[in-house]
């Protein structure tokens, strides 16, 4: 018989991509069928995403896997579809950096129930900034629509429903308190490894659909004294914790005690991330790879990555050097960037440790920022501590090794999951200078 084969559909805020994963009993690999790129899209004053255009590549992807035993699919969080009474799609999906949340603030007490760190982009308050609510009669989020239109079935995966805010981060429940003027817009939870319909005759099954939570499945951790950056469009830096931390300084901190995988916590903080060199790429049309060489004996500023300021598209250059007070060169600008992750980075795996009490001796580097070597060196030097960098499809593996557990082909906890990854992907240790 054929080993077990599961398809993973990643779509990330840059790109997206289809994997076929197969599980043995001492490895995991991955192989990328599709790859298309993703991104917001003007529209009429408003950012939005082309989910219509999502579903085909991921239709083309589907195809081009083959023949598998379960398909998974998660994405970026807190973005969602609005659905009218006959299951029509209202409009397409608003994107989280779209201005309309501009100027929100949380309620009083919020985070003692939610847990989550203040983003004005949560779900709950761009569902404040909504016009379509009357008509609607559903709420999906992006993993869960495309989903829906493979396999005619409704669900909120609970991982990425953690990352609307209107879940009770003490019960695991939609919050009554916070979802009682949306009645029945939200639809039932499911969780990872639960069943979710079928495309095609084979079956989807829910996974951690919201891509850190997939990411932190597939960290490489031989034990649990370890940080992890999630490293991709943004870093999510943080620890996994087996309880909520609900504290005033926590809060104040923006620490978020997001849903993960085996009833895990994701207590992390979101640093702006390579956004920031992606949007500097687009606005210089430049690529990547020699700019790095140069940003290797170039001089940088610092600034702080996760000024609002650097949130939405547009050119993100400008933005820096008005920061930085002085004009810079772009092997500057990328120094200035790394240099800034860097230390931002490393405020908050210190800042995890003091908040929850959790101490860490290695910190693992994972997606696709964990190919930047410089970063990658940096990270470590600010640390103080090892950085172990790969892999770089983790959210894809964490997709695939969830599906892989629910079907049979794997077994065990998280950790068990973890050596299968620790054992079969290309992994690469930095030292601290
Ligand atoms: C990473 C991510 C982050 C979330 C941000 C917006 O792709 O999912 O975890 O805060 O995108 O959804």
């Amino acid at each position: 018989a054929r080993p077990t084969a599961v398809a993973a559909v990643d779509l990330g805020a840059s790109s997206g991509r289809v994997v076929r994963g197969v599980v043995t009993d001492d490895a995991v690999h991955v192989e990328e069928v599709h790859r298309f790129a993703n991104g917001p899209v003007h529209q009429g004053g408003s950012l939005r995403w082309d989910v219509r255009g999502l579903h085909r590549e991921v239709l083309e992807g589907l195809r081009l896997a083959g023949e598998v035993d379960s398909i998974g699919i998660d994405s970026w969080a807190v973005d969602y579809g609005l659905l009218d009474a006959s299951g029509e799609l209202l409009a397409d999906p608003f994107c989280y950096r779209d201005s309309r949340t501009e100027g929100v603030t949380p309620a009083e007490g919020l985070y003692e129930v939610n847990g989550l760190q203040f983003q004005p982009f949560n779900t709950m308050f761009q569902l404040r900034a909504e016009s379509l609510l009357p008509q609607a009669s559903q709420l999906l989020l992006i993993p869960d629509l495309i989903s829906y239109w493979l396999t005619g079935e409704r669900g909120a995966e609970y991982t990425n429903a953690t990352t609307t805010g209107l879940i009770d981060v003490r019960t695991g429940q939609w919050s009554p308190e916070l979802t009682r003027d949306l009645p029945g817009l939200l639809p039932p939870l499911r969780h990872p490894g639960d069943p979710a319909g079928a495309f095609e005759g084979v079956p989807v099954t829910a996974v951690g659909s919201h891509d850190t939570a997939s990411a932190v499945v597939a960290v490489p951790a031989t034990n649990d004294r370890f940080a992890y950056i999630s490293c991709g469009t943004w870093s999510l830096v943080g620890v996994e914790l087996p309880e909520p931390v609900l504290t005033e300084e926590s809060r104040a901190a923006n620490f978020t005690n997001e849903g993960g995988v085996d009833g895990t916590i994701r207590y992390l903080r979101n640093v702006m991330g390579l956004w920031l060199l992606q949007e500097c790429l687009r606005t210089w049309n430049a690529r990547l790879e020699p700019l790095l060489r140069e940003a290797a004996t170039a001089s940088g500023a610092v600034f702080d990555p996760n000024d609002p300021v650097f949130l939405p598209p547009g050119d993100m250059p400008a933005r820096i050097e008005r920061w930085c007070g002085k004009s810079l060169s772009p092997p500057e600008v990328v120094r200035s960037v790394l240099d800034s992750l860097a230390l931002a980075h490393r405020d908050a795996v210190e800042d995890a440790q003091r908040l929850s009490g959790k101490e860490v001796e290695v910190v693992h580097v994972v997606g696709g920022g964990s190919q930047n070597e410089l970063l990658c060196q940096l990270t470590a030097d600010a640390c103080g501590l090892p950085v172990v960098a790969g892999p770089a499809e983790a959210t894809a593996l964490g997709n695939v090794l969830v599906q892989a557990r629910a079907v049979g082909a794997a077994h065990g906890t998280l950790t068990d999951l973890r050596e299968l990854v620790r054992r079969s992907q290309p992994l690469r240790r930095y030292e601290p200078r």
